[in-house]
């Protein structure tokens, strides 16, 4: 399932690329050294947020990667290729790497930034496998992603992408994920539809290493996730995050279905063609684009499209890493929204409803009469900066 490591890149400086210099990139690091081995429990509690799982096969890729691909060794909630002990909130790994570096920014990924090409992220949801098992192998890895014609990041991924491969499976069936970490600073995930135990299973794993576990979704949703490793707010807002939907055994209304995972963007200024992310932004919270699917303003130039009459089911996950989606469709109301797990817990006649940083919530509609429709975040300091779309109805 991993597809072709088009973008990828060596990122030499890549843990502290969103800093401005190094002064910065310093006193960050050893601020975030300094916070995770004074209190070694943070990072667990950052890292933690999920729910548990047994079988049919799901998890596709966007892009046409089939996900399922390597089936991972399927050792339960389990850990593999590392020593035992570590896991995120002992920061104490990530650390020890950071130190050890030299941090000047600058990066294979820049030197990739020219051939970085755009591509529409399609938000169509992928039907579930059948067979009640997913097997998943990603791996993280640096890559230059072209998120705008004259925009290109040097982002931590999964995948290669900005957001990672959408997964899409039942409640119930056997989620076996392996990641393998191409980068060279470890990273984690923490899929938000398991509940396992955090410090085994979402433990940071370093270059060349894998962490392999398995887990039964047991509510339906959409579910962030994310790499876990501290400093956090650093890993997802430098691109790690995605969505897991979980449909409910029983299927819910026939519907156009598709997800959308909003995040921010906080940039420094372009070098060589690409721009870092930028970690003290991250803290002022004060994005540069706030995005539907990692490109600001996509689905203004290229509109969801659907025929009158349809349901339409909106997957709505919000990664931040910090501000909430103010969800709200211009000109229509939701019949309904899922507050948990659908098809229970509903609410009917909503105009806007938000999913905060690391949920997901399930809206429908059905579009009555022919027009476009923008979707947006009514937080319109944020949909201003890109997260916004078209609903065309035909
Ligand atoms: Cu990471």
């Amino acid at each position: 399932m991993t597809e072709p490591i088009e973008r990828e890149n060596r990122h030499e400086g890549g843990v502290i690329a969103g800093t401005n210099d190094t002064t910065d990139r310093r006193t960050f690091i050893s601020r975030a050294s300094a916070l995770t081995l004074a209190i070694p429990g943070i990072g667990a509690a950052l890292v933690g947020c999920s729910p548990n799982g047994s079988g049919d096969d799901s998890a596709r890729a966007r892009k046409g990667d089939s996900s399922a691909a390597h089936p991972a060794a399927a050792t339960p909630a389990a850990t593999q290729g590392a020593p035992v002990g570590t896991h995120n909130s002992d920061s104490r790994l990530d650390s020890a790497v950071l130190h050890d570096r030299d941090h000047r920014a600058t990066t294979g990924a820049t030197a990739n930034a020219q051939s970085a090409t755009f591509h529409r992220i399609d938000p169509t949801l992928p039907p579930p496998v059948a067979g009640g098992r997913v097997q998943l192998h990603w791996h993280a890895r640096e890559a230059a992603v072209r998120i705008g014609p004259d925009t290109v990041v040097n982002a931590w991924t999964f995948e290669g992408d900005v957001p990672g491969p959408v997964v899409h499976c039942r409640v119930g069936d056997t989620v076996e994920f392996t990641l393998t970490n191409d980068a060279d600073i470890p990273h984690s995930m923490d899929f938000h539809a398991a509940q396992i135990d955090p410090k085994t299973a979402f433990r940071s794993v370093p270059k060349g290493q894998s962490v392999t576990f398995t887990f039964k979704p047991k509510f339906a949703g959409a579910f962030m996730y994310h790499c876990g490793t501290a400093p956090v707010l650093m890993h997802i807002g430098s691109g790690m995050y995605g969505a897991i939907i979980v449909s409910p055994r029983e299927p819910l209304a026939v519907a156009k279905e598709f997800v959308l995972v909003q995040s921010e963007f906080y940039l420094a200024d372009a070098v060589n063609g690409a721009r870092a992310f930028d970690y003290q932004k991250m803290l002022s919270t004060m994005p540069d684009l706030v995005t539907f699917n990692g490109r600001p303003d996509q689905y203004v130039h290229e509109p969801i499209r659907v025929k009158a009459g349809d349901r339409v089911r909106f997957w709505i996950v919000d990664a931040g890493p910090t501000h909430p989606c103010h969800f709200h469709v211009v000109g229509e109301q939701f019949d309904t929204v899922y507050l948990g797990a659908p098809p229970g817990n509903s609410i009917r006649g909503v105009q806007t409803w938000s999913v905060p940083a690391g949920g997901g919530c399930c809206y429908e509609l059905v579009c009555d009469i022919p027009g476009e429709f923008p979707f947006v975040n009514h937080g319109f300091g944020h949909g201003q900066k890109g997260s916004i779309g078209i609903l065309r109805v035909e």
